[in-house]
């Protein structure tokens, strides 16, 4: 279509080519198997990539460990430099890209442009990280003796990435990692090559103007096997995965098996729960934004609501009056609030969840269907959801596992404790958020009987995090950290150096070892 053409080549990415090269270490490359990016909307074909062979991938690996090799001789704050300047790179491309984003997996403009936002934020942030990646000075037991903690460079990182946010998670990734003197190897979800291209290409710029290595931020497009020999190469000290907790499994296992380290940032099941004191004309709109924004297809998406008895009809009654005045239709165009779930096969999960609900007995207050109007008929448009499930056992698969589309989930409760011991029941433990005016209640949230999430909000929706607070989850979630806090702490290696500044060499804890 000619506004996929006016997005790609302010992208630079040549739309006349039959098929694009997905591999980039320096040079642009791909001979292996074509992946197809599909316009979630249209069902148009919108590129034909090529992934990597794998003696593409072969040779891809060891100019990243070269390009590791120069990178770390180079100061933080220079690197931090770096930063500086693909921060203004990808800034200036801001909308454009974030209208790709749009347009390849399908979420709505602002929020596309949002997730550019991200990146340009995590660049500002690693950029002051640069100057602060600081170490400790230990005090030591021994005279003429001090102890340092240093951290330097841990080598070539792999960053796994998801397509729901095509853009930010590798940013999250990348920034800290190139400030900590990482050379980086990108493999994106196979259906949104598009966006870690014109990603890729912002940064190849800047790496090129300044006479630096192109693999310090490899791309290697490509499928399972792919995926699977970065899990695997020991030249990958550390492995960053989003996606799903079935594959998160076994990338974890697979890292360990080699003693590498990882970022697992996988499921969420998250939980909003509303108190009778909660200012409704926040909750309300905050629930709606959190179910319903990204079509539910966020990590921190609000799949389960708990509401108090005493204004669960007022809240649900609002509720769906914002669901029926929903704006569906094509992301790219102002007003929409709900775009196309990214796959047709994403479609048939939310239908089969749905069945699967009605069999149970659920009563579905809203939505449950595919859109048939004739103008939705060629994208995955499916109705925002809400149900009340008859079963309110958290162990039920129901409750239990992680649909990645908009079906929201609703039951009651009388006192907070049912509601967080129900928000604690799941396998998940990514975000949560309650809504109250009551201090009691919020100090029970956030303390050690409160939730047991990584993301623990307090009149804020589960969905929507800033990039200075670390973000990630716990239990089936995964472990460690992206953004900001101490997530940076994760890409480095940690040296712990005793340093002996006399001219005596006592043994620590007085140990006499004399002849
Ligand atoms: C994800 O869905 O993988 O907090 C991440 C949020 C976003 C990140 C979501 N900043 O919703």
């Amino acid at each position: 279509s000619t506004r996929a053409s006016t997005i790609l080549s302010a992208l630079d990415i040549p739309i006349a080519a039959a098929e694009l090269p997905g591999v980039y270490d320096g040079q642009w490359s791909g001979s292996g198997d074509v992946l197809e990016s599909v316009c979630p909307t249209t069902g148009e074909v919108l590129a034909r990539v090529r992934s990597a062979s794998p003696h593409e991938l072969h040779v891809a690996l060891e100019k990243s460990k070269e390009a590791y090799l120069h990178l770390r001789t180079i100061p933080a704050p220079k690197r931090g430099e770096l930063l500086r300047q693909i921060r203004e790179a990808l800034s200036a491309k801001r909308d454009v890209l974030g209208a790709l984003v749009s347009l390849e997996m399908g979420k709505i403009k602002t929020e596309g442009i949002g997730e550019v936002q991200e990146f340009v934020d995590i660049c500002d942030y690693a950029l002051g990280l640069s100057r602060m990646m600081n170490g400790r000075v230990v005090a030591s037991e021994r005279p003429g003796h001090t102890i340092l903690e240093v951290p330097n460079p841990i080598g070539v990182v792999g960053v796994l990435t998801a397509f729901n946010f095509p853009v930010a998670v590798y940013g999250w990734n990348f920034s800290l990692s190139l400030a900590a003197g990482n050379a980086n190897v990108w493999k994106p979800s196979p259906s949104t090559p598009l966006c870690s291209i014109a990603v890729t290409k912002i940064i190849a710029g800047v790496l090129e103007k300044n006479g630096l290595p192109g693999a310090i931020s490899t791309l290697i497009n490509g499928g399972k096997d792919i995926g699977e020999a970065i899990v695997e190469s020991r030249d990958i000290p550390l492995v960053s995965f989003t996606g799903s907790e079935a594959v998160g499994r076994v990338v974890g296992k697979a890292v360990q098996s080699r003693f590498g380290k990882s970022i697992l940032e996988l499921g969420g099941n998250n939980a909003s729960i509303i108190m009778p004191d909660a200012d409704l004309s926040l909750a309300v709109p905050a629930v709606f934004f959190g179910a319903v924004g990204t079509a539910g297809q966020r990590c921190t998406s609000t799949r389960r609501l708990y509401l108090h008895r005493a204004i669960a009809p007022k809240f649900l009654d609002t509720l769906q009056k914002l669901y029926s005045g929903v704006c569906v239709g094509d992301p790219l165009v102002e007003g929409t609030l709900l775009g196309p779930l990214h796959t047709s096969a994403a479609v048939g999960v939310y239908s089969n969840a749905v069945q699967r609900l009605r069999e149970s007995g659920a009563d579905i207050l809203t939505g449950g269907r595919k859109y048939d109007q004739v103008a939705l008929s060629q994208g995955n448009f499916v109705q925002p959801t809400i149900t009340i499930p008859k079963t309110t056992d958290p162990a039920d698969k129901i409750w239990s596992t992680e649909t990645f589309a908009p079906i929201l989930n609703v039951c009651f409760f009388d006192e907070l404790e049912q509601a967080i011991e129900w928000n604690n029941a799941v396998p998940q433990g990514l975000s949560s958020s309650l809504w109250t005016r009551d201090l009691r209640n919020v100090g029970k949230w956030i303390g050690p009987e409160g939730s047991d999430a990584g993301i623990v909000n307090v009149n804020v929706g589960t969905s929507g995090a800033e990039i200075g607070a670390a973000f990630g989850g716990n239990k089936s979630t995964g472990w460690g950290r992206e953004s900001g806090g101490d997530a940076w702490k994760q890409y480095v290696r940690w040296s712990a150096c005793t340093v002996n500044f006399s001219d005596a060499a006592p043994l620590a804890q007085g140990v006499d070892f004399s002849t």
